[in-house]
């Protein structure tokens, strides 16, 4: 029998490509979605089938992480085989502005969620996937970061997040709940939210190389992320709730790399070198050769500066996976690395930019 599953956050980046994944596999898949003043559909527009079609594969419902009554309601109506418990206010720096917010909707969510499935006497059929995060590693403690590593979260968001993973863990462990998180490092693509750093760069470098936009503004440059693909990194969740056990999996690449680097790659993908001088607030990265026969870019112009307002109260400097135990049971591994990863978006951002200015692709 194909198998019905429940996505929070299916209008994010994960909800998107996990969405697509499950489709493929011949799920059933209810999505939920926040009522908005705008369409927040884009990622999964192409997904969308007509609420007349007799079998519908994909079907959308309103719904929020703050609202219980509005989550349980859902439960009882999908009678879901898998939830993936991906809403969230995600973004780390926004956290420190939405405290309580974060904390009701990434926190106390995860907890409706849980409750809701005991509640409606679903301990048995449905299995659920927490969004966890590596934030919850925070301050540096050991590299590379393990299942075992002690968590010290760093952010509003970080701690948030730390009582969804232990909530996940105690509804295991007291109700025999098919309960699993996924402690994911950070993962990209050309769908990434526009203020996550990555998506920031390859937007505003595409920008700047077709004249469109002159100088890229940043924050801590020197932090380190182990970056990966969602692509890769869906399947694992998806992995997880197929394993006869729930556990707990750190799903990474084992490499990390700087924020400076990853400015550089996506510059140089471009066909743009770029060199850094300076150090802290007073760094600036300057054109050193440009390449590309079609853009004009001056050389020894200014393109990054540092400025103080994308610098966190509490940072997290390094993050460095060590995802062995999920190559070990879940039979996982990642199909992208960091090259084919900048290059995925820088196409995709290029090509936005310039069939917005009319240009050939
Ligand atoms: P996104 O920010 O792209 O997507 C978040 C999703 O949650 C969106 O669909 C958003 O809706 C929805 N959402 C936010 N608040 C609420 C709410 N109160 N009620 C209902 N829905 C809500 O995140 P990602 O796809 O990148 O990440 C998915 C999950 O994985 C998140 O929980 C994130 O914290 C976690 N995570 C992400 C990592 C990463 O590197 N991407 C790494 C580790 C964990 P809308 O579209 O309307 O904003
Ligand atoms: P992160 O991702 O906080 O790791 O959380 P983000 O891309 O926001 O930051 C990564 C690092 O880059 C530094 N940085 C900047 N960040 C942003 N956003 N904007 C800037 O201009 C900038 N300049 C430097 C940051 O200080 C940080 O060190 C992401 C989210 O997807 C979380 O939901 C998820 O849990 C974690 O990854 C794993």
């Amino acid at each position: 029998m194909a198998k019905t599953a429940f996505i929070t956050g299916v209008t994010g980046q994960d909800g998107a490509y996990l969405a697509e994944l499950l489709l493929s596999k011949g799920y059933t898949v209810h999505g939920m979605k926040r009522r908005s003043s705008l369409i927040n559909t884009a990622r999964i527009d192409h997904l969308y089938q007509e609420p007349y079609e007799q079998h519908p594969k994909f079907i959308l419902h309103y719904g929020d992480m703050t609202d219980s009554a509005n989550l349980i309601r859902l439960l009882a109506v999908i009678r879901p085989d898998e939830i993936y418990n991906l809403a969230a206010m995600s973004h780390v720096q926004a956290s420190f502005e939405l405290p309580e917010y974060t904390a009701n909707a990434d926190g106390l969510g995860t907890l409706r969620i849980l409750e809701g499935v005991r509640l409606l006497g679903l301990v048995n059929q449905t299995r659920i996937y927490q969004a966890s995060t590596s934030e919850l590693y925070g301050l540096v403690r050991e590299t590379p970061q393990s299942e075992s590593t002690p968590f010290y979260p760093r952010s509003p968001y970080a701690a948030a997040k730390l009582y969804a993973y232990w909530i996940t863990v105690n509804y295991r462990e007291a109700y025999g709940m098919h309960a699993s998180n996924g402690i994911l490092f950070n993962h990209e693509s050309p769908l990434r939210g526009e203020t996550f750093v990555t998506r920031k760069i390859t937007r505003a470098v595409s920008k700047i190389a077709l004249g469109q936009q002159t100088k890229l503004y940043l924050g801590n440059l020197n932090s380190k992320r182990d970056w990966g693909h969602a692509r890769d990194y869906v399947e694992a969740m998806w992995l997880m709730l197929q394993q006869d056990q729930p556990g707990d999996y750190v799903i990474a690449t084992g490499v990390t790399t700087e924020v400076r680097r990853f400015v550089l790659l996506a510059f140089a993908q471009a066909g743009i070198d770029v060199r850094f001088e300076g150090e802290g607030e007073e760094e600036k990265g300057y054109v050193e050769a440009c390449r590309h026969p079609d853009y004009q870019l001056e050389i020894g112009s200014e393109v990054v500066a540092v400025d103080r307002k994308y610098f966190r109260p509490t940072e997290v400097d390094l993050l460095l996976g060590d995802p062995r135990k999920a190559k070990d049971l879940l039979g996982w591994s990642p199909k992208y690395d960091l090259q084919d990863l900048v290059k995925e978006m820088m196409e995709s951002d290029l090509k936005e930019v310039r069939g917005r200015l009319g240009m050939s692709l």
